[in-house]
């Protein structure tokens, strides 16, 4: 008898030391949060107590860059640990795109599940689902469940693009056999009403000459076309609290096995679409409220957290797909009601944007009595989110990946950064080398439709990001040894991949 306790003893310090070994992994991605959205980054506009908790009680990155500035792009990195313009398919994806990563391909859940890990994705997808000539009324393969998550419940792509459903582990939520679902993104379906033929339908309007009046869900006109899987049909307003209960459910499911939730959020992506009880929060409209409302959800789940005991255990990962913008695609006010709040602080551009606000993101991470809230100047990249948690959990990664072991970074013990990245806007590439960043010169618009500056510069562009976080003064032309150096580092770093999805091909001089 006493033997057996003495063994149950030791086995329960076993347990205690593996667990120990093997912290639970959250990733909360935001959709479009600007590095100034968070009130812990000196905005005193919004107010943002959830995000400003894992802000200041972790280590907070003053340099934490998404890899690309839009969603799939960067997604793909988190996911695959590849620079995403390695892949030409790597660029916003429409509501009906195949699965973009490779089922045979390593990913970040694929590795934490061979390391004893129960996995999930919730929320904000936008990584294609699958096959091109999918049925949306039958099993959607391959999906989440294919590279590597058990659990998924996701929107296919973004709340502004059709289909308007949820998709729980390959089957659309709630779909009636009766009333099957049919998606285009080339025609609409005969009849159906559009958000141009009935603006009358609308509570919410698209903004002129952006699209989004295609197919009405909801009095919200999208991108793309759908017809019945009326029943299936999500309510925009109610998203939020979809989501948050799913991530908690999934959180006391698993009892003290070690899981990895990838938690999509998105907000403050359009059509911002708060709950009743978020509007008003922010008196900046819907896209502030939206904010608000994200903040709710990031603290729900830390607080599911901790009224499970697991918060000590659990490293949490926040950060942004990409930066700001205001208005991309629907009248809400968000550039009226602006007031003198700074989406993306002191930097310069925006979501789509090779200036720094296209890819300098919130970036916090935190973990309950492991890591020191600190400040971090260190250049981080969510590239190396896996090659980081490849080292915590002690798996091997193949060779050949982007991705690299950060982790000391991460938790705050180095401040030894990258010394170099590539970042990525819609296909054009820059680097970013110590303090420096150099853009290539690109021809193409210096803003796009959303009025974001895209860093489409003549000439090209070098900026001392120490000295001048704001991006003013370009000394491309002053410093031209300096620009000559980097050139040629980013011209070996993109050796074979440069020019072969840009909208404009890369200068090579
Ligand atoms: C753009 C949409 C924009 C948004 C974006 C994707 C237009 C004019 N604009 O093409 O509204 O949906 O795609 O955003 O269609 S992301 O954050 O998911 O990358
Ligand atoms: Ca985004």
């Amino acid at each position: 008898m006493q033997k057996t306790l003495l063994l149950s003893a030791a086995a329960c310090a076993a347990l205690a030391v593996q667990a120990a070994a093997k912290p639970n992994i959250i990733v909360i991605l935001a959709d479009d949060l600007g590095y100034g959205d968070v009130s812990a980054q000196g905005s005193a506009t919004i107010h943002t107590p959830n995000f400003d908790r894992l802000a200041n009680g972790g280590v907070r990155f003053t340099q934490g860059y998404a890899t690309s500035a839009t969603s799939t792009p960067s997604r793909y990195a988190l996911f695959t640990g590849m620079y995403p313009w390695k892949n030409k398919d790597a660029a916003i994806l429409p509501g009906d795109a195949p699965l973009l990563i490779k089922e045979s391909e390593f990913t970040l859940p694929r590795m934490l599940q061979k390391a004893g890990y129960t996995t999930a994705a919730i929320g904000k997808w936008h990584l294609g689902m699958g096959t091109a000539d999918k049925n949306w009324n039958e099993e959607i393969k391959p999906g989440a469940r294919e590279i590597g998550f058990d659990y998924s419940n996701l929107i296919a792509a973004t709340n502004d693009r059709t289909p308007t459903v949820y998709v729980e582990n390959g089957r659309v939520v709630g779909l009636d056999p009766a009333d099957p679902l049919l998606v285009s993104y080339t025609a609409n379906f005969p009849g159906e009403p559009t958000g141009m033929s009935h603006p009358q339908l609308l509570k919410m309007h698209p903004a002129k000459n952006q699209g989004h009046n295609h197919s009405i869900r909801n009095g919200i006109s999208r991108i793309g076309y759908q017809k019945g899987g009326k029943s299936a049909m999500w309510t925009d307003e109610d998203m939020a609290d979809y989501f948050t209960e799913l991530a908690k459910e999934f959180i006391s499911g698993q009892a003290g096995k070690p899981f990895f939730l990838y938690f999509g959020l998105h907000q403050p992506h359009v059509p911002r679409t708060p709950h009743a009880r978020f509007v008003g929060a922010s008196g900046m409209g819907p896209r502030g409220d939206a904010i608000v409302e994200a903040d709710w959800s990031v603290g729900e789940i830390i607080n599911h957290l901790e009224a499970n005991g697991l918060l000590e255990n659990t490293l949490v990962i926040f950060s942004s797909d990409n930066g700001p913008v205001l208005n991309d695609g629907y009248e809400d006010d968000a550039v009226e009601k602006l007031g003198d709040h700074k989406p993306a602080g002191d930097l310069r551009g925006g979501k789509y944007s090779l200036y720094e606000a296209g890819t300098r993101v919130p970036f916090f991470v935190y973990w309950k009595g492991k890591i020191k809230p600190a400040v971090s100047d260190a250049l981080v990249t969510q590239l190396d989110i896996m090659g980081s948690v490849a080292s915590l959990v002690g798996q091997p990664l193949p060779v050949g990946l982007d991705t690299r072991d950060y982790l000391k970074v991460f938790t705050g013990k180095s401040k030894k950064g990258r010394e170099a990245i590539i970042l990525e806007a819609q296909g054009r590439v820059a680097l970013r080398s110590g303090d420096w960043v150099y853009i290539p010169a690109y021809k193409g618009a210096e803003r796009n439709i959303t009025q974001n500056e895209l860093g489409n510069l003549p000439k090209g562009g070098l900026f001392n990001l120490r000295k001048d976080r704001s991006q003013l003064d370009n000394r491309i032309e002053k410093e031209p040894a300096r620009a000559a150096r980097m050139q040629q580092l980013f011209k070996e770093m993109i050796k074979g991949y440069a020019a072969q999805r840009s909208e404009v091909p890369v200068s090579a001089d």
